[in-house]
């Protein structure tokens, strides 16, 4: 597996300073070490440039989005760049505003190539405000809505096509947060989506299941990993915690499903925030789940799609 480590240290989508830290976190906490390790070739690009954060309140319902633009038209080229020559994006934010570059520039890939595109969007936060409905303007709470075409131009026009994506190639896992006018989108854009409560009932392996049913050999998939996704009691450094997530071990399944699929072609790494962090303790996981995310296992695993075990 040949991977691309690309870092976007910016926070201008969050309310909260600190991600711009947090592809240096990442890299000490050993994320390009652990990848080697598993045999993956891996380049680390360095980082990509952007405008400073200007720390200004919102205008028009959103927060910095000149500085958002430029970030993300930064990120798309860059990971789009990786793309063409062959190479799996792995982006190391960053707040997770730089989604919307990200995928914008997989969704325009796949359609080059004629791959199926899945999203497998991981958070605590569902992430499809629109300006009109947001409680903060901050565009890290904004993505999903910006890639299904809900936005402004300059977000929304990022791929080869807008909407970059539809609301049939996504799927939201970990959801314990998400504002009033959020859930009435949700609903009337018929997304598919595994909360806390689905998670509790049904497990995460019922959950990663389906999100994994239509998965073949002509699907890339695209991991959106927001670390507030794992509970704060074990990842405590992110800007907007929320209690009630899956736990370590809960967290590691969903990546191991993924894994086993062998069908990841693309991974945002996003809202570590280490200047909220215990140690590196956020930074850590993250490389601990992305480890599982490329294959690392306790045993030895055959995995046969056709027969998956019950
Ligand atoms: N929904 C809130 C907002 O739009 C919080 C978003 N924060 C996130 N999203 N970290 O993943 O401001
Ligand atoms: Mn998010
Ligand atoms: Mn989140
Ligand atoms: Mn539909």
């Amino acid at each position: 597996m040949e991977l691309s480590l690309i870092g976007a240290p910016t926070d201008i989508g969050a309310g909260v300073a600190g991600c711009r830290l947090g592809p240096g976190a990442l890299r000490v906490a050993g994320i390009g070490r652990g990848l080697r390790g598993l045999g993956c070739d891996v380049v680390d690009t360095g980082d990509i440039d952007g405008p400073p954060n200007p720390m200004t309140p919102p205008v028009d319902g959103y927060r910095h989005l000149p500085e958002v633009i430029a970030w993300n038209v930064a990120l798309r080229d860059a990971v789009a760049a990786e793309l063409a020559s062959g190479r799996l994006p792995v982006v190391l934010g960053g707040d997770h505003s730089l989604a919307i570059g990200s995928i914008s520039a997989v969704a325009a890939h796949c359609r080059a190539v004629g791959k199926k595109l899945l999203i497998i969007w991981v958070d605590a936060h569902a992430d499809i405000n629109t300006s009109a409905m947001t409680p903060t303007g901050n565009i890290h709470g904004m993505p999903v809505a910006c890639l299904l075409g809900h936005g402004p131009d300059e977000l929304t026009g990022l791929s080869d096509q807008r909407p970059a994506i539809t609301h049939d190639q996504i799927h939201q896992v970990g959801l314990r947060s998400v504002d009033a006018g959020e859930k009435r989108f949700l609903a009337e854009l018929g997304i598919s989506v595994y909360d806390m409560r689905y998670l509790d009932e049904a497990g995460m392996r019922r959950a990663m299941r389906r999100v994994l049913a239509s998965v073949d050999a002509d699907t890339h998939l695209h991991l959106s990993l927001d670390l507030d996704f794992v509970d704060p009691a074990v990842a405590p450094g992110v800007g907007t915690p929320v209690v009630g997530g899956p736990t370590y071990r809960e967290a590691q399944l969903c990546m191991e499903m993924i894994a086993d699929t062998g069908r990841l072609g693309s991974l945002d790494l996003v809202e570590v925030n280490p200047a909220l962090d215990v140690r590196n303790t956020t930074a850590e996981l993250a490389v601990d789940l992305v480890e599982s995310l490329f294959g690392k296992s306790t045993l030895l695993r055959v995995t046969d799609l056709a027969n998956p075990p019950l």
